[in-house]
């Protein structure tokens, strides 16, 4: 008869397809063989490297849910099992993949021209060429529609526009051969995407120094754009899309990585919990696991890791019919990282004094899911977005 699976209590893997099965096994195999052994030193150095957005696209891992282009057609669940699988090691890793898979690849797939997507997603889709997402400024992140870089006609190079202005806390901007860089253009000041190859861009026009010493996500590299005259060809923007509608399309799929990705990072926490309260023994030698307080610790982490989980998938399922919408996509975006964060940072308690050492894993998990708790919209951002859709007043402003 069914038994309770302290891994997966709801069951969740009765809710996916074969196929989504196998993507996931594909994944998690590669994540725990692959990432699992490299993220201790990855991270005390702040060393990404970038051959692992190589080693996924071997695997058809990157920009799994889109089609034609040397991508995998998979669906919107299996995608966020990757991410998942990915973040059960460590969100700065799937960071990496979001912003190649969901944003950039995502990006041009829904809004490149034929050529645009010719030229650049087989490419991206192997991680041969390295993407990042420019839409982030020093003094303007979550109100991005108030965003300075602006792009113009090029004074000499006709066919070209010119973008200058500054990006910052860009994932992957260090190491990247293609930006796609939100700007307004001064003839409309409405928001154009660009897509800034490193390549074009004479010395001085592009500078993108990585942003060192971070307290959190220090496996994946993070850093500034500073655009001063950049040459991008005409060819290179974005023909149709105009607004914020542009980079809000790409984060829609990147905030649903996100909620299936944080979940691996609570289950791992979990995991690693659950091992620690049977091995350490405090009081007439009864392991922590025999106190009810730490069951409770790990009963509520279960729970919100099993609902967390069912919510994703369907909000997936809905995405694949067409029938999701924004509001859905901040649900479970905000709650799923808000429970990862709270029950991690529980926890963590479990561990005592051993917390502290990075060897345990937990400390890693606490501090990377603060950011993904800020970054593609900080939780009370969405519950603003969420207020907005229940009240129909908007409080941003
Ligand atoms: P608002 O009036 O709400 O909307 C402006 C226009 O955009 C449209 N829109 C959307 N379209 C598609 N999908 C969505 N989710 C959309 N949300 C809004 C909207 O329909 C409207 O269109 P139109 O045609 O009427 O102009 O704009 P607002 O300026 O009031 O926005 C407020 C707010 C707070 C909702 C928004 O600015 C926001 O979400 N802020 C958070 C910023 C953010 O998420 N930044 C993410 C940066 S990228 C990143 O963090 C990558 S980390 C990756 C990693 O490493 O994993
Ligand atoms: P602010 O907008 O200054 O907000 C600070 C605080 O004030 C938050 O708690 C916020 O919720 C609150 N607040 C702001 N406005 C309101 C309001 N109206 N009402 C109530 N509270 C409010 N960006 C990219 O474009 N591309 C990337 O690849 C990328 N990668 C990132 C990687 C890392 C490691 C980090 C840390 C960030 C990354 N970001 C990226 C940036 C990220 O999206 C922003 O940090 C985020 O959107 C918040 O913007 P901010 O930091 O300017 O905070």
């Amino acid at each position: 008869g069914p038994q309770f699976s302290w891994e997966d209590p709801l069951n969740t893997k009765s809710l996916l397809t074969e196929d989504e099965i196998a993507i996931a096994e594909t994944a998690e195999r590669y994540c725990q063989e692959r990432l699992q052994p490299r993220v201790l030193e990855a991270y005390r150095n702040e060393d990404y490297d970038p051959k692992i957005l190589e080693e996924m696209g071997e695997l058809g891992l990157l920009g799994a849910n889109l089609e034609g282009y040397g991508c995998a057609g998979a669906s919107t669940v299996a995608a966020g099992l990757i991410t998942r699988a990915v973040e059960r090691v460590d969100s700065g890793y799937r960071s990496g993949m979001s912003v190649q898979s969901s944003l950039v690849m995502g990006g041009i797939h829904e809004h490149g021209t034929e050529e645009q997507k010719e030229k650049f997603l087989p490419e991206l889709a192997k991680g041969k060429l390295l993407g990042a997402f420019g839409l982030t400024e020093p003094n303007h992140g979550s109100d991005p529609g108030s965003m300075e870089t602006v792009a113009k006609p090029h004074p000499t190079k006709k066919g070209y526009y010119s973008l200058s202005g500054s990006k910052t806390w860009i994932t992957n901007s260090p190491i990247a051969d293609v930006l796609m860089v939100w700007a307004k253009l001064q003839e409309t000041g409405k928001i154009r995407g660009f897509l800034v190859e490193r390549k074009d861009c004479p010395p001085g026009t592009l500078e993108t120094p990585a942003i060192k010493n971070k307290t959190a996500l220090r496996a994946s590299i993070t850093g500034m754009i500073h655009l001063d005259g950049a040459p991008v060809p005409e060819a290179n923007m974005f023909p149709h899309v105009e607004g914020l509608t542009g980079p809000f399309s790409c984060l829609n799929s990147a905030r649903y990585g996100i909620s299936m990705g944080v979940m691996g990072a609570l289950e791992d926490s979990i995991s690693r919990a659950r091992t620690y309260a049977l091995e350490r023994r405090q009081f007439k030698g009864n392991p922590l696991a025999k106190y009810q307080l730490i069951q409770k610790k790990l009963a509520d982490a279960v729970t919100d890791a099993a609902y967390g989980t069912v919510a994703s998938i369907q909000v997936g399922r809905l995405k694949d019919e067409g029938n999701a919408v924004p509001e859905m996509i901040s649900l479970v975006k905000r709650q799923n990282c808000d429970a990862a964060l709270r029950n991690a940072r529980i926890l963590q308690e479990i561990f005592g004094g051993n917390a502290t050492s990075d060897e345990y894993g937990i400390g890693r998990h606490v501090a990377n899911l603060f950011v993904t708790q800020t970054y593609e919209g900080q939780s009370d951002i969405h519950s603003l977005i969420l207020g907005r859709a229940i009240t129909g007043v908007q409080a941003f402003v």
